[in-house]
Order: C-alpha cells, then sequence, then structure tokens
C-alpha cells in the first residue's frame, strides 16, 4: 500500500477566483457548476492543473496506470451517418470506403498483435442497420475463446440502444446477453455534450443525454463498469462542458459504476462540422486540452480515474498531463481508425517501452492495469 497523501497544497493563483476553489478542494468540499465554469474561464493554468495534480496524488499518489489494448472496429456503416456532424469514420452502406467484417474477420483482428501480450479488446463501430445481436454475441465468444486471458471492452451506449431497437428488447436484454457472452466493460463513446442545443447541432439523431445515461445505469446495475467521455472543443460552451460533468457525477454517485472519466478533443478533419466550422488541423489547444483534464479531476470528485487519450492530446501533452490530475494514459491502442480519420496526425500505437519511457521521465511510476484498473506489474 502507499503512504498516506500528506503533502499540503501551496499555491498562489494569480486569479483571485481560484482562491475559495482551492479551499474547497483542500477541505474535500465538493465544486459546483459556478466553480467548474470559473476553473474553464481561469487562465491560471499552473493553479489549476496543482489542485488537480493534489486532488489526483491523494488518490492514486505517483501511479500511472496504462493498458496493453487493441482497437477493432468490426463496421463504419452508421445509420447517423448524415446527422452526426462531427465523425469522419463513418459511412453509408454504399459509399467508398464503407466496410464490414464478417465475425471470422473481425475475431481475425485480434490476432494481428505478437510482440506485446494484449490484455484489452476495445470493440466500437459504426450503428450498422442489419448486423444483430447475435454477431456481437459470437465476435465477443469468439475472441474471449481464442483469447481468454484478454478482457472485451466493448460497444458505447448508442451502439447498445441501436441493438435494443433492431431487437425490439430492452437495453438490460442486450447488455445481459452480451454479458454472458463474455462482454467485460463498456466505453464511454456517444457521450458526446449532453446539452440539448448541442446535440441538436452536432448529433442530432443520436440517443439523447437521458437515454444515454440510461443504458449506462442499467449497465451499472447489471455489474458491468463503463467509462464516460465528453467531446469537447467544437460549439460548446464553458457552462455546457460543466453541466455535463454534473449529470456523470450524479449517475457516479448513485450507482458507483463508472471506471473512468476521458474528456475527447474534437478533431475538425474530414467531416461536416469542421467545413462548417471553418476549421482544419488542430482544433483544440494544448492548454484546453490540460484544462479539460484538470477540471474533470477536480470536478468528478467521486470518479478514482481521469484517462488522457494520447490519441487525441498527443503523447507530449499527455505526458504534461500526469502533473494536471490525470492516472491514466490510454494504452497502446494499436489500429486506432476514428481519430485518424478525423485528422490526428498521432502514431497509430505507442510500443509499451515508449508508455513506460513516457511515464518515468514525467516522474511517475507506470502500473500495467487491466480493464477494471487491477493492478498487473509495476514497471
Ligand atoms: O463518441 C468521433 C469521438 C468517440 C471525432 O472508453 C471524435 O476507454 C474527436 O468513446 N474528433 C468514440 N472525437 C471513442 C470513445 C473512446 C475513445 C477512447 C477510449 C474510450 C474508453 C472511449 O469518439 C465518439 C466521439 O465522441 N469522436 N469523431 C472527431 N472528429
Amino acid at each position: 500500500m502507499y503512504p498516506a497523501f500528506t503533502e499540503e497544497l501551496v499555491i498562489r493563483p494569480t486569479d483571485p477566483r481560484l482562491e475559495p476553489i482551492a479551499e474547497k478542494v483542500v477541505a474535500g468540499v465538493r465544486l459546483d457548476v459556478e466553480d467548474g465554469v470559473a476553473l474553464f474561464e481561469s487562465h491560471d493554468l499552473l493553479a489549476i492543473g496543482a489542485m488537480a495534480d493534489w486532488a489526483n496524488r491523494r488518490k492514486n499518489g505517483d501511479r500511472i496506470f496504462f493498458v496493453a489494448n487493441q482497437h477493432i472496429n468490426p463496421t463504419n456503416v452508421c445509420i447517423l451517418r448524415n446527422t452526426c456532424v462531427f465523425c469522419s469514420f463513418a459511412r453509408m452502406p454504399k459509399e467508398e470506403g464503407a466496410y464490414t467484417m464478417s465475425v471470422e474477420e473481425a475475431i481475425a483482428e485480434g490476432d494481428i498483435i505478437k510482440d506485446t501480450p494484449i490484455r484489452e479488446f476495445h470493440i466500437v463501430g459504426g450503428l450498422h442497420p442489419k448486423l444483430r445481436l447475435e454477431y456481437y454475441e459470437e465476435l465477443i465468444r469468439g475472441l474471449k475463446a481464442r483469447h481468454p486471458g484478454v478482457e472485451i471492452k466493448a460497444l458505447t451506449a448508442v451502439e447498445i440502444a441501436n441493438l435494443a431497437r433492431i431487437e425490439k428488447t430492452t437495453y438490460a436484454d442486450v447488455l445481459s446477453r452480451l454479458k454472458a457472452a463474455g462482454l467485460d466493460t463498456m466505453p464511454g463513446g456517444g457521450a458526446e455534450v449532453f446539452s440539448r442545443g448541442v446535440r441538436a447541432t452536432i448529433a442530432e439523431r443520436k440517443l439523447a443525454a437521458e437515454e444515454w445515461l440510461e443504458v449506462h445505469r442499467v449497465a451499472h446495475g447489471l455489474g458491468i463498469r463503463t467509462n464516460c467521455t465528453m467531446l469537447y472543443g467544437h460549439v460548446e460552451t464553458y457552462r455546457d462542458r460543466v453541466e455535463h460533468l454534473a449529470m456523470l457525477r450524479e449517475l457516479q454517485d448513485e450507482t458507483g459504476g463508472f471506471l473512468t472519466y476521458i474528456p475527447l478533443a474534437y478533431h475538425p478533419d474530414n467531416n461536416e462540422l469542421g467545413e462548417r466550422l471553418g476549421r482544419t488541423g488542430t482544433a483544440t489547444t494544448g492548454v484546453d486540452d490540460l484544462k479539460n483534464l484538470a477540471v474533470g479531476r477536480l470536478f468528478l470528485d467521486n470518479f478514482d480515474h481521469i484517462k488522457t487519450h494520447w490519441i487525441m492530446n498527443t503523447p507530449k501533452v499527455s505526458q504534461v498531463a500526469l502533473h494536471f490530475g490525470v492516472d491514466d494514459l490510454e494504452g497502446t491502442v494499436v489500429r486506432e481508425k476514428i481519430y485518424h480519420e478525423a485528422g490526428a496526425h498521432t502514431p497509430q500505437g505507442l510500443t509499451f517501452q515508449e508508455i513506460i519511457r513516457i511515464i518515468k521521465d514525467a516522474g511517475k511510476r507506470p502500473v500495467e492495469r487491466d480493464a477494471h484498473y487491477r493492478e498487473l506489474r509495476e514497471w
């Protein structure tokens, strides 16, 4: 076990609005929405980072978790192709570049990594109009049979709701069947930003906030732990961001089922929203990326883990984020597709050794974990 965290939080904010917030953080008093907005509005990045780092070290010490994982995206065909205007990955069924793997092909994807023992498959894809629940059951069963030591993190709440619609059944039924097939945890995608106005602009026909939360509530009730996300850096306001966090915090109070929170930096290339906004290349800035991670840590006081997705934040910003409240560096992520289609210039995977070097060079202790954050080995 780690020694109790006793270090004092010593900061002298240049922004006086941060002083009462720092007092709350140290006293363990929950931040409210106005505090969250003040944090996003503040330019005192170092004070925000110091508070988040302090809050993180109380929970995680100097440990930084990472997982050796591989992404499998069985299809990019998606019925929301024309309405989720931020997405560069989706295709219409007959559009150029559309693909749908057979179950056997998707299972074979799990065989491509030979040099590193993979601990987690991360499986997400489009909302295919015809793929039935049996397809995903067979895929999960097949992967489990071939790789019994690998945990399966699969299907966003949006995909679960789509399967319930196709099968004319409940979220609980879909989730129970997937769990019986071997589903371990669920990724946090599809949350985007919960604000009705923002959803109407960027993801008009996507599952509403309440439904997204309901799928996760049901999953938690069935013992399936899940992740959660927020897509930022497009048309949302700071208040939209904080209200989104408040809804996640409320569900976490109720169920305790979230494992980690991952802010996702919007990438504007090859999608309609980027064109509308007149943006290409990097949509978010390093300061905003760090703030999103740090505010996540400070506001979500009932979460153990805050994850930086280096694919979007870059390995360099992600390394700095390890001093801004982050304790989780998204894994080796072999074969990432979704963000690379949207213009991410990062590599499609980092090796085990690269991840360990990034963490150690930040003065932290690399801890390899499984999908449930059980510690496998400290490196
Ligand atoms: O919901 C899509 C995002 C999400 C773009 O749970 C984009 O461990 C930026 O949720 N720019 C899916 N983001 C991926 C996801 C995820 C990723 C890594 C780890 C975990 C986890 C979950 O990707 C979507 C959407 O918010 N996304 N297009 C884009 N152009």
